[in-house]
């Protein structure tokens, strides 16, 4: 991951989405994926050329903003400290688990990066009668939305065509509040450190110890209340408040129309409450 002339991209999104799947079809590779959880161990790179302009592309593999693995950290390190040396982040979002993934695409959203959104595997949501309102929920998280089955290469130079016109989307709307109890001292410390926003400084205190911030921050503060958070507990909170906020968008996008065979339950459901037929 060193600084070049190449403009590079970074795709992420939860495991099995469909990261390494977009990542050959990008690069024309031929890499093996697999179909459980954790298949790519750590990040790999990747090169193409769209109109005369050569991108390189890394797969991140399994991330988490509240890393759990040295792989991990190092990861969420160059994504929050190494701004300058991507374009931005390529979020593939699983249509069959938009919850889950939204999740993870906030948090980095309210990071301040720089965003392109694909839903991949929408072949599957269709084979389940899913149907995702895809201009509402572009319209609700303020980014627009590319559609793909990366595993039929449908959608794939849609998302070389956004790269190359630099339709990262950065967002100044925070979409997670810091809860009330908390929001003096994240304000502080906010100004203290110098982040440029408040989730950032929330992060820093949820990282707890990993990262080695917590001591530093903790110490320069001097606040009664700094040592009475607990990180795991933060995270908790948030990843609670933001699933509610995830469920009301999700709410209005997503609606699945019933299928043959719950259609024939229905019908059969209705014969035997019949008030004449059905006991
Ligand atoms: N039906 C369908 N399957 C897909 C699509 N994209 C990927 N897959 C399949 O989904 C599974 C997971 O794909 P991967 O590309 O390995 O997912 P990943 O995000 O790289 O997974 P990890 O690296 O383990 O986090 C594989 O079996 C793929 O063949 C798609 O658009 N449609
Ligand atoms: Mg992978």
């Amino acid at each position: 991951m060193q600084e070049n002339k190449k403009k590079q991209i970074l795709l992420v999104g939860n495991p099995n989405v469909g990261k390494s799947t977009v990542f050959n079809s990008l690069c024309n590779k031929k890499q093996k994926t697999g179909n459980y959880a954790g298949v790519t161990v750590a990040s790999h790179s990747g090169n193409y050329v769209y109109k005369n302009e050569e991108i390189e592309v890394i797969d991140s593999g399994s991330y988490s903003v509240y890393p759990s693995s040295e792989d991990e950290a190092i990861f969420s390190k160059y994504l929050i400290d190494e701004q300058k040396n991507y374009a931005g982040v390529v979020y593939i979002l699983e249509a069959l688990s938009l919850k889950r993934g939204l999740l993870l695409f906030q948090q980095i959203q309210d990071l301040g990066i720089p965003m392109i959104l694909v839903v991949n595997q929408i072949d599957q949501a269709e084979r389940r009668g899913i149907t995702i309102d895809i201009q509402k929920f572009s319209e609700s998280l303020g980014i627009r939305i590319i559609q793909t089955n990366a595993k039929e290469q449908i959608g794939i130079d849609e998302i070389r065509n956004a790269v190359h016109n630099n339709e990262f989307v950065k967002t100044d709307k925070i979409s997670f509040e810091t809860p009330n109890e908390h929001r003096d001292f994240i304000h502080k410390l906010a100004s203290h450190k110098g982040f440029d926003n408040e989730y950032k400084a929330w992060m820093s205190v949820s990282l707890g110890t990993d990262l080695g911030r917590l001591e530093t921050v903790m110490e320069q503060i001097h606040d009664a209340e700094a040592k009475s958070l607990v990180p795991k507990r933060l995270q908790v909170q948030e990843t609670v408040r933001r699933y509610q906020n995830v469920d009301k968008i999700l709410n209005n996008v997503i609606s699945k129309k019933p299928q043959f065979k719950e259609l024939l339950t229905e019908k059969l459901d209705r014969v035997l409450v019949h008030k004449f037929w059905g006991m």
